[in-house]
């Protein structure tokens, strides 16, 4: 467990998680930092399991051999459910935080719906049936938005709520996270065919290896650029709207458009 989640990574979950509670003029790091760790843990966990040989079979991550690589699949698999696990226990605990039983409630339903069948694990599920297969348009956005859209919207949808945004300021929080995170898929797809091992800390060229539709397979590398761009500046308008201060999630959906890892 804490090989893989001190192995690195961009933080970019638990970022999302603080940046939308304090767009909401929010600043206890306290009230928030267990969310934030919590949608870490689980971000690692899928990591874990998708590079298993049984998945994606990769043998490098965050610059570093793969769990499995170091520790055997038995033990990756294991410590993959136990993050997962310890995540729901460390948002249990927010109650020693002073959080509300109902907001905690609420954040468990949004973070156990992005990565349940009808979220992260159905996206994958999908993605897997589907590989070597021609794939419409409409199901490769279905993999992408549940297999890696879904936790990234929880993770601002959870920050608004804890910050206790209202039903218009959820809303546009809602937007933005579904925008960004079905850019962030589409870049990493463009990213596994011109990224650099050293910046990505990992191969480019799995998605190919393994015949997965990506949005270069199935639109092409120039049009899967204009889409992420589309979504990304929908994303910039969400976040402006937002009064009480959306610049450092207007500043994260750039860095999303922008990253080279
Ligand atoms: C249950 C055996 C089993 C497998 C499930 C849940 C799962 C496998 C896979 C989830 C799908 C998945 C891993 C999607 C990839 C999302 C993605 C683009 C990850 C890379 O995220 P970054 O770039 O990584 O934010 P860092 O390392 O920076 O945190």
């Amino acid at each position: 467990m804490r090989y893989s989640i001190f192995a690195g990574g961009k933080r970019l979950r638990a970022i999302l998680v603080m940046a939308a509670y304090e767009a909401f003029g929010m600043i206890d790091s306290d009230e928030v930092l267990p969310i934030a760790c919590a949608v870490e843990m689980i971000h690692t966990y899928s990591l874990i399991h998708d590079d298993l040989p049984c998945i994606d079979n990769d043998d490098y991550r965050r610059g570093k051999l793969t769990n499995h690589k170091v520790f055997g699949d038995a033990i990756a698999v294991l410590a993959g459910d136990a993050l997962l696990t310890h995540a729901f226990w460390l948002i249990s605990k927010s109650k020693y935080k002073n959080v509300k039983s109902e907001k905690i409630i609420e954040i468990l339903e949004i973070i156990g719906n992005a990565i349940s069948t009808f979220g992260m694990i159905g996206g994958q599920v999908v993605d897997i049936e589907t590989s070597g297969h021609k794939i419409t348009p409409k199901e490769l956005e279905y993999i992408h938005v549940h297999k890696t859209g879904a936790l990234l919207h929880a993770c601002v949808y959870a920050g608004a709520l804890l910050a206790n945004a209202d039903d218009e300021e959820l809303s546009n929080i809602s937007d933005y996270g579904k925008n960004i995170g079905l850019a962030f898929q589409i870049i990493d797809d463009i990213l596994d065919i011109e990224g650099d091992f050293k910046l990505l800390g990992k191969k480019a060229g799995s998605d190919i290896i393994n015949q997965k539709n990506t949005y270069p397979s199935v639109f092409g590398l120039e049009k899967s650029r204009e889409l992420g761009d589309v979504l990304i500046n929908s994303a910039i308008e969400k976040a402006k709207k937002i009064k009480t201060g959306g610049t450092v999630l207007v500043e994260i959906a750039n860095f999303i458009k922008n990253r080279k890892f």
